[in-house]
């Protein structure tokens, strides 16, 4: 059987002219696709040589940066299993990566390299690098290895990436994802949104989630396009850059804040194609404005870590706002009760999809894998959905007690963990309420018997900061003697989202 490993398949569609661009930055800087295979290789070769092994886990928590790019095509070359970390990890979060995934070896920023280095030792773990996104060095060892390394064959069903989400119970999951449900799911997205010659991705997401790094840069490669490769979104720099671009992928809070931007109209998207939506839920109004600034309909799509894309809104025929389209080829959805029993067409609940871009599992979890899955093999989502008589689907709510603070998962349940070892704290309940930038915010009502053990609102959100990443530190704590609870003693989130829904907006 062909080899599987899929950048097997990237370097199937690569373009022949090896000389054309696959990166540009904005700073000005061009790579071709020569460079792309020729760094990858470099990457592979150099961690084979360090004794990385096919099936080891590679963890990275570094900048975006086109060598950053280069270096997951590397791994994915070398047969290593890629393991990308939020840039946003404090050095806490990071240890428990560490602990649970015991990766052979661990690439991180410049910056960090002491800090990491000694953490690293403390977990075992004996390779430590960092990259140079300038340079493309690792420690300096990267440049003096030939730049020639044939793809290690790997079987469809083989692990390629781990990506870690957070979950219900607090702690991380890895969620691992095959060579063949990630080229499955890329290959589904490149037929569905018509990639074309001449297309160009503007490209402002991270790349250490599925958006930026599946979605946007898998696309983009199998088209053998180029990409403009933003270090980070900026809002200005993007309006700049739409010009020059023919497909962008955003979260909703990309679009509000293009919105916002009085440069930003039709005549900015002159060359533009097609706008995506994903990863939260683009509200009406945001489509409609969109539609009436720029004449362009986004497109809004849905999907999760574990499964890939599952539905997308149509590129040709209409695109609904509030729904995320029906079902992508071969992927299978359903809508269930409590009990696993399909509903009646129109009746809201649980979603389940089946199909090849479902993930292998959750790292060393079993049960909890067991436990996601029906006995005839559809993943539970977590999310509530309805379907219109067209097949549309609308995601309407989570059964999972989750926030979505522009376009990144919070877990109440880990941050409550936090809050609650702070001085005169009683409990906590972290919930989501309406933000006008990131669509949701993290906010915390604290229950206190001792308000003044109790730090102030800043000097806790300071702390909290030092053990979280930034975007899952709640924006505002409230204090409160106790929290509402229901008849079963259980907590009332509804009530305190109903009575803080106001805390940003009007
Ligand atoms: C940054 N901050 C956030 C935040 N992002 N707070 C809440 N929610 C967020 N999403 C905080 C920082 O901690 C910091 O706090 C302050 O805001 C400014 O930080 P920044 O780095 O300057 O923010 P900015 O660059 O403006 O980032 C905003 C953003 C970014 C929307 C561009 O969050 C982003 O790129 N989001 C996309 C996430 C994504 O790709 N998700 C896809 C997941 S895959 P302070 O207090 O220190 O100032 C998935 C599946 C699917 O969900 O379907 O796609
Ligand atoms: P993640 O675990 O980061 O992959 O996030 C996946 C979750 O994001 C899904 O389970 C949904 O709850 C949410 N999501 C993704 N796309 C959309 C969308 N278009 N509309 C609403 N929610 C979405």
């Amino acid at each position: 059987m062909a080899n599987q490993n899929i950048y097997a398949l990237f370097q199937s569609r690569f373009p022949a002219d090896r000389d054309r661009p696959v990166i540009e930055t904005p700073a000005g800087d061009v790579f071709s696709y020569g460079d792309l295979e020729r760094e990858s290789a470099r990457y592979a070769r150099l961690l084979t040589d360090q004794g990385v092994r096919p099936g080891d886990r590679v963890a990275v928590q570094v900048d975006k940066s086109p060598q950053a790019l280069f270096l997951y095509l590397g791994c994915l070359r070398g047969g290593f299993i890629y393991l990308p970390l939020n840039t946003g990890y404090t050095a806490k979060e990071l240890d428990y990566f560490l602990h649970d995934a015991e990766p052979a070896a661990v690439i991180c920023r410049p910056d960090d390299l002491d800090r990491v280095t000694a953490q690293a030792r403390n977990r075992g773990v004996a390779r430590v690098y960092s990259l140079d996104g300038r340079a493309g060095t690792l420690n300096g060892l990267a440049e003096s290895v030939e730049p020639h390394f044939d793809v290690v064959p790997r079987q469809g069903d083989e692990v390629a990436v781990i990506l870690y989400t957070s979950g219900t119970t607090g702690r991380p999951k890895g969620a691992m994802i095959g060579h063949a449900g990630l080229a499955a799911n890329s290959l589904t997205l490149h037929a569905a949104w018509g990639w074309q010659a001449g297309d160009v991705l503007l490209h402002v997401l991270p790349i250490f989630h599925i958006h930026g790094l599946f979605i946007a840069c898998h696309c983009a490669l199998l088209n053998g396009s180029k990409m403009i490769f933003m270090p980070r979104f900026d809002t200005a720099e993007t309006v700049r850059q739409l010009p020059r671009a023919t497909v962008l992928m955003g979260v909703p809070t990309v679009y509000t804040r293009l919105l916002a931007e009085p440069d930003f109209d039709a005549d900015a998207c002159r060359n533009m194609r097609l706008f995506v939506s994903g990863s939260a839920p683009l509200l009406e109004q945001t489509f409609n404005e969109f539609h009436t600034r720029t004449g362009h309909t986004i497109l809004e799509r849905y999907g999760m870590t574990e499964t890939g894309m599952n539905t997308s809104n149509p590129l040709h025929g209409e695109r609904l706002p509030g729904t995320v389209g029906p079902a992508l080829p071969g992927v299978d959805v359903r809508i269930v009760d409590a009990r696993d029993r399909p509903l009646a067409p129109g009746e809201a609940g649980q979603l389940q999809v089946r199909g090849p871009n479902v993930f292998l599992g959750y790292w060393r979890m079993p049960d909890k894998t067991a436990a996601e899955f029906t006995a005839d093999g559809f993943f539970r989502t977590g999310d509530i959905a309805i379907q219109n008589p067209l097949g549309y689907l609308s995601i309407v709510g989570r059964a999972k007690d989750m926030v979505i603070s522009g376009g990144y998962n919070v877990y109440p349940k880990e941050i409550e963990g936090v809050i609650d070892t702070l001085p005169g704290v009683l409990e906590s309940a972290v919930i989501g309420v309406p933000h006008p930038d990131f669509g949701e915010a993290v906010v915390a009502v604290i229950a206190s018997d001792d308000r003044d053990a109790l730090p102030s609102e800043a000097d806790m959100i300071a702390g909290l900061k030092t053990e979280l990443a930034g975007y899952k530190v709640p924006k505002r704590i409230h204090v409160v003697d106790t929290l509402p609870r229901n008849t079963m003693g259980k907590v009332q989130k509804n009530v305190l989202r109903e009575r803080y829904a106001g805390t940003f907006t009007t």
